[in-house]
């Protein structure tokens, strides 16, 4: 069994990781879990929680979107893939610097066009 991803179109936090395997050019499959109603089993065994996102690759089975994105980038040796400041301030945790990939990118074109800089009058 290859990557399967408990998503639902609507939670951002999987959409970091869906972003991120698009990024690997990772193959996977989606299964929605819903949100607004009882979890399904197959999902609970694979996160009690039952929020979403949850991976499993073959054995392994994760929660928490910045674990997730921590474990693929690792998995594929791309830590580059990662923001470039989560991995700059190891004292802060990636969740609190809303690490994504789409903002990873984001933030390194901006940061290397100077546009982050905040002007003072
Ligand atoms: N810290 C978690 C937050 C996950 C989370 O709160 N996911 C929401 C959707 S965006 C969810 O599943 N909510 C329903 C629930 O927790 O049961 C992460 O980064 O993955």
């Amino acid at each position: 069994m290859g990557i399967v991803l408990h998503d639902n179109p609507r939670s951002l936090c999987a959409q970091r990781v869906r972003f991120l395997l698009a990024e690997l050019g990772l193959p996977y499959e989606r299964r929605t879990v819903p949100l607004e109603a009882e979890r399904p089993a197959r999902h609970l065994a694979v996160n009690p929680a039952g929020g979403v996102p949850a991976l499993v690759d073959g054995e392994l089975a994760m929660a928490e979107s910045v674990t997730i994105l921590r474990y693929l980038a690792s998995r594929e040796g791309r830590a580059d893939a990662l923001a470039l400041r989560a991995r700059r301030r190891p004292d802060r945790t990636a969740s609190s610097l809303g690490l994504s990939p789409a903002r990873a990118v984001g933030r390194s074109g901006l940061r290397a066009s100077g546009l982050t800089r905040r002007r003072r009058a």
